[in-house]
């Protein structure tokens, strides 16, 4: 990690020093003069002028790899150890995105942002537990998979600061839980492998409505721009299956500069804040049958949801043809503290496109 620290600090500094000073514009990196120094995965980065409409697809990979108790990599023996029966071991995540913004002023844009998710967990059952083993047809290993719509997110941007080299604005959202939260798979349990439903965590949709404020802070430097966003998801009720997922705030900062007209790189810090996930999930069993004193597994408990954790950022943004941009961001960790037992994050890449007319 530090590495990737070095050669991304060196990649701006020389880039900075290099070339004339860079062509940045901070306030839309979509059908204007060069792409915007904003990371992909950033999204309300920019507002558009009046009249201008954007679409958008994206698509993100997340691997989580091995599980954590607090900012330590455990084994899943030392979780099976901790009572469950079941440890998992890995967790990838996809998801495409499909977003449209439009501006009916240039102190408004409003976005609307829908997705479609696929997620594979992978389990390992504890070497101890011979009747859930034999209940899974003699393997002490199991995958499942979810996969379906997301929820719908709208937002409202509004220009709150444009100021020279300073740009603030404010977004204000709501998701609406357009996404399943009953997706169910074959898992082994009481019966051998039936179809059962699956921990939120595999779930495409959290079931409540979340509100999603924002706000963005932009700012052009000499040759270079930045730009600082915080954002929170608050759930403002329990769903259906009798629980709500963790609150969330997360906090991304960026700097990044235009070498050439078409390309612009970033490096940056994002740091994020899950709560636990409160109330119980119907459906999920916690205590197995047999035997006596153990529990099931640990995405079936709300203490093991939710931690913080820092991301370093390193982005690219090409605008080839005009009014285009393809932008690629990785995420990778540099601290975790997570809370109770949790799969830890690895990687997160985002792949996108967007066309401004
Ligand atoms: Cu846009």
């Amino acid at each position: 990690m530090k590495s990737y620290l070095i050669v991304s600090a060196a990649l701006l500094g020389g880039l900075a020093h290099a070339s004339d000073p860079c062509d940045c514009f901070p306030v839309c990196g979509c059908g204007h003069d060069g792409p915007s120094t904003a990371p992909i995965s950033v999204m309300g980065d920019h507002l558009h002028v009046k009249g201008e409409w954007m679409f958008s697809l994206r698509h993100m990979y997340m691997d989580m790899d091995g599980m954590y108790a607090g900012s330590n990599s455990v084994s899943p023996a030392s979780v099976h150890a901790a009572g469950y029966l079941v440890s998992p071991t890995r967790m990838t995540m996809e998801m495409s995105m499909l977003g449209a913004m439009y501006a009916p002023s240039d102190d408004l844009t409003l976005m609307a942002m829908i997705s479609y998710i696929q997620s594979d967990m992978d389990h390992v059952i504890d070497p101890g537990a011979g009747m859930l083993i034999a209940a899974n047809a003699g393997n002490n290993t199991f995958g499942t998979r979810s996969v379906g719509v997301g929820d719908l997110k709208l937002t409202a941007l509004l220009r709150l600061k444009d100021e020279g080299r300073h740009q603030l604005h404010g977004g204000f959202g709501i998701s609406l839980p357009t996404g399943s939260i009953s997706n169910s798979d074959i898992l082994p349990g009481p019966g051998g492998r039936l179809s059962r439903q699956l921990p939120a965590a595999m779930q495409p949709g959290s079931g409540t409505f979340d509100l999603l404020p924002s706000l963005t802070y932009l700012y052009e430097g000499d040759g270079w721009t930045g730009g600082l966003q915080a954002r929170g998801v608050f759930r403002t009720h329990e769903n259906h299956h009798d629980y709500r997922l963790g609150h969330r705030g997360e906090i991304d900062a960026w700097a990044g500069c235009q070498p050439l007209s078409w390309l612009s790189v970033t490096s940056g810090l994002g740091f994020s804040w899950d709560g636990e996930l409160e109330g119980t999930q119907a459906d999920v069993a916690q205590v197995p049958p047999m035997p006596p004193g153990r529990i099931t597994v640990p995405t079936a408990f709300g203490e093991n949801h939710g931690g913080m954790r820092l991301d370093a950022i390193l982005g690219f943004n090409l605008q080839i043809v005009e009014a285009q941009r393809i932008g690629v961001d990785l995420r990778l960790p540099l601290w975790q503290d997570l809370n109770g037992h949790r799969l830890g994050q690895d990687l997160t890449a985002t792949l996108g496109w967007t066309l401004a007319f």
